[in-house]
């Protein structure tokens, strides 16, 4: 490798790597990974999967691609050699921000899977200029910045690739640019991301507007934007028409190429929908089928036989619903054939809960998705069975055969061997590295569960990353962190129903606590990072009054010595990499029900923290790996809250009413302290909704989630037990392995090797 690299520096720049800038040496070794790439061998099985995804949230590629070419360590070490530092390098690299959340992660990570299994499986989305927004805090407020991350020297690779999208009145060509996708010691694989060369950037001022009359200059800009208004919305189905539309156009050209009957595409083609964005290929693809001389029930077939449908959630306003008359503004050439398919769902079943277009003249895209794909998917065993009992009863006993689940995962890469390097190394000495390409293998970690030297060992690895996230936040945001305090940790979007504000109450009550002369036994700091979406008010309103609570806090001369509050600025996946290995509390408090899966919640329990959590999503899972005793559970079960809502019988007030605790923290949010610092407004309506509304139920669980709580910090003090915990949850990890969702995913729904 020396010598490859010494030989790229010296025809780029003429120097050494000594003599090298971190900038140039990041070419350099941008340089070096993609001259590796052309040498491996990409995957060929017999059938290749498409997985079109609105959102790909790949993080950072550098390191993770040398991991993946196995000389991460001796690149290190070369570079460390001759006075450089890895991570110094690593920090040139922008964070492409092209997802929201566990969506987008979850496709990265499957990526990554899905080249190490060896499968033939290419990533199709579309190329955003800026991406999700960069989040600022000024005067305890989210502001909206842009955020660019394209540069010439990137991970992007020009293709010569391009076709014609045509929507009304109008047709727009595109571009494709690729990514290198490489697995672990095997496989290449590519993104595909969709972009149009009449895009103009200097449009944008903000990290959110844009000009919706001229849809060539904003297409790719923004990931799909602001959908509270008109303009918002169209340009989503633009944007997502012009992403499966690409999709199917390459597709049928890959499979011109290799020679194959497209009367046999679904045995040569998989396509994997994630989500309702790309919905749309559906009724595409028939198109293009059609253009190409099939017939028309034909192509219904052969496409109903191709695709696959994954959901990622049961919140009614996440799954796509476009009007009819909307869809024919843009693409009125799908609109047949989406009214064929409604005729043909109809001839199957008169239930209106199962028809496609509603009497309202509603498109339901996940509806199409259910019939005219032959599998569907939710994302944890829970998830699944309330999709098949509840939100999609009346499709489950339609199409019993097409029901499955696919618990997530996540990629052991980045979220182990990349994120916390000296905890994998670690693992190695003990068990061998066996567990990076079988990750049951970490069980063998049980057999130390009484060994003091090796707990002792994982509690000093914990305190070692404690240390460098503290480093990590000092240096980027100019936080002051204590390493010798709990780190208790809530990173995931801002969103009611994952109850962030319930987390703020329970600090609120601790604060109230210790100004009446409670001392909690070890101090904690307790940790968010979280995007809200720009329209959203009142997730907007939970960051403002965390902010307002961080400083309150801070200015106490006495709580200040105990608790803190930290609200990590524009929370991503390079941050996330520094977050959770240095967490002890993974807080998981979703209302139950309602987080389809969640993955940080894994990441979590793959570095050692130990969870607080609902019976909600994947912790549903965890709880049964681990036992007990090694998680903390609390909070009404997903029936009873699945009860609440048919019955309509929640009500908040009565909750605030009749409990001094949960009142006082509740008022607190509007006490003079608040408002002083605070916006009024802002207070009130988020005190507002919590006693009127509440709609995600915080108040429902605040006592059972205090009570739980206390409890976990009090077994925190016993510091071998709670390394015990901490290595049971590393040992039972290996489950949540992205290599097995994937395994699974190819077993069950794509039979790429056979
Ligand atoms: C989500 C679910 O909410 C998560 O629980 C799940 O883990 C992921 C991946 O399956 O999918 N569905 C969804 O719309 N998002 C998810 O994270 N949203 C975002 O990514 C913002």
């Amino acid at each position: 490798m020396q010598t490859k690299l010494t030989n790229i520096l010296q025809t780029q720049f003429n120097k050494t790597i000594e003599d090298c800038t971190n900038e140039e040496l990041y070419t350099g070794l941008l340089m070096l990974v993609k001259n590796l790439s052309n040498d491996r061998k990409p995957t060929s099985t017999p059938r290749k999967l498409y997985y079109i995804s609105a959102e790909f949230l790949i993080g950072k590629l550098l390191s993770n691609n040398l991991i993946n070419l196995g000389i991460y360590d001796e690149i290190k070490t070369l570079l460390a050699d001759n006075g450089k530092n890895l991570s110094d390098i690593e920090e040139i690299e922008l964070e492409p921000s092209l997802g929201n959340g566990g969506l987008g992660r979850l496709a990265a990570c499957f990526l990554d899977s899905i080249a190490t299994l060896n499968l033939s499986g290419d990533g199709v989305g579309l190329n955003y200029h800026f991406g999700l927004f960069k989040q600022k805090f000024e005067n305890h407020l989210q502001k909206e910045e842009k955020n660019p991350w394209i540069t010439d020297k990137s991970w992007l690779n020009d293709t010569n690739i391009g076709f014609d999208v045509e929507f009304n009145g109008f047709t727009v060509h595109s571009k494709l640019y690729d990514i290198d996708v490489l697995g672990y010691q095997k496989g290449l694989n590519k993104l595909h991301l969709f972009d149009i060369d009449t895009i103009d950037e200097t449009i944008v001022n903000d990290g959110i507007s844009f000009d919706p009359k001229d849809i060539r200059k904003n297409l790719t800009l923004f990931l799909y934007p602001d959908d509270s208004t008109k303009e918002g919305q169209m340009l989503r189905i633009y944007q997502q028409y012009f992403m499966v539309s690409n999709a199917t156009q390459l597709i049928l050209m890959e499979e011109k190429a290799k020679g194959h009957d497209l009367h046999e595409l679904y045995k040569y083609v998989c396509i994997q929908i994630n989500d309702t964005h790309p919905s749309m290929v559906i009724p595409e693809l028939i198109n293009r089928l059609v253009l190409e001389g099939i017939d028309l029930h034909e192509a219904i077939d052969i496409v109903s036989k191709t695709c696959a449908y994954t959901n990622h959630t049961i919140l009614a306003e996440a799954l796509e619903k476009w009007h009819l008359e909307d869809l024919k503004q843009v693409v009125p050439q799908l609109i047949p054939t989406i009214q064929e398919l409604n005729a043909i769902a109809k001839s199957r079943s008169d239930n209106k809960a199962v028809q496609i277009i509603d009497e309202h003249n509603l498109v339901h895209m996940a509806h199409m998705d259910i019939h005219f794909g032959y599998s569907i998917n939710g994302v944890a065993s829970l998830h699944t069975e309330i999709l098949k009992n509840s939100e999609l009863k009346a499709f489950y006993e339609l199409y019993p055969e097409k029901f499955n689940n696919k618990t997530n995962g996540i990629t052991f890469r980045r979220w182990l061997l990349h994120c916390n390097n000296e905890l994998s190394q670690y693992i190695t000495s003990l068990i061998s590295d066996e567990y990076k390409t079988d990750a049951t293998k970490l069980k063998d970690l049980l057999k130390f569960v009484d060994d003091e030297t090796v707990l002792n060992k994982l509690l000093t690895i914990k305190q070692n990353r404690k240390q460098d996230l503290c480093n990590y936040l000092n240096k980027t945001m100019h936080l002051t962190l204590n390493p010798n305090s709990i780190f208790d940790i809530q990173i995931k979007r801002l969103h009611e129903y994952k109850r962030q504000q319930m987390n703020l109450l329970y600090i609120i009550q601790l604060l109230q606590k210790i100004r009446s002369g409670y001392v909690p036994s070890t101090p904690i700091t307790f940790i968010f990072g979280a995007k809200a979406a720009p329209a959203y008010i009142i997730a907007k309103d939970i960051i403002h009054a965390i902010l307002c609570l961080q400083d309150i806090i801070a200015k106490d001369p006495v709580a200040s010595k105990y608790i803190q509050v930290v609200m990590v600025e524009n929370y991503n996946v390079t941050n996330a990499e520094k977050l959770i290995p240095a967490c002890d509390f993974s807080e998981q408090i979703s209302l139950a029900s309602k987080e389809a899966s969640g993955t940080g919640n894994m990441k979590f329990m793959l570095n050692g923290a130990i969870t607080i959590g609902t019976e909600d999503g994947a912790n549903v899972e965890i709880h049964e790996l681990v036992g007990d005793d090694n998680i903390y559970i609390f909070g009404e079960s997903s029936d009873d809250v699945i009860t609440h809502y048919n019955n309509n019988d929640y009500d908040a007030g009565k909750y605030y009413n009749n409990d001094e605790i949960i009142k006082n923290a509740v008022d607190f949010l509007i006490s003079e302290e608040m408002i002083s610092i605070g916006q009024a407004e802002n207070l009130h309506r988020l005190h507002h909704e919590l006693i009127s509304k509440d709609w995600f139920m915080s108040l429902l669980d605040l006592k059972a989630y205090i009570q739980t709580k206390d409890q976990a910090y009090n077994d925190y003090e016993d510091r071998l037990a709670w390394a015990k915990k901490s290595l049971i949850n590393i040992a039972n990890a290996g489950y949540f392995s992205s290599d097995r969702t994937i395994a699974e995913y190819n077993h069950d729904i794509w039979h790429l090797d056979k």
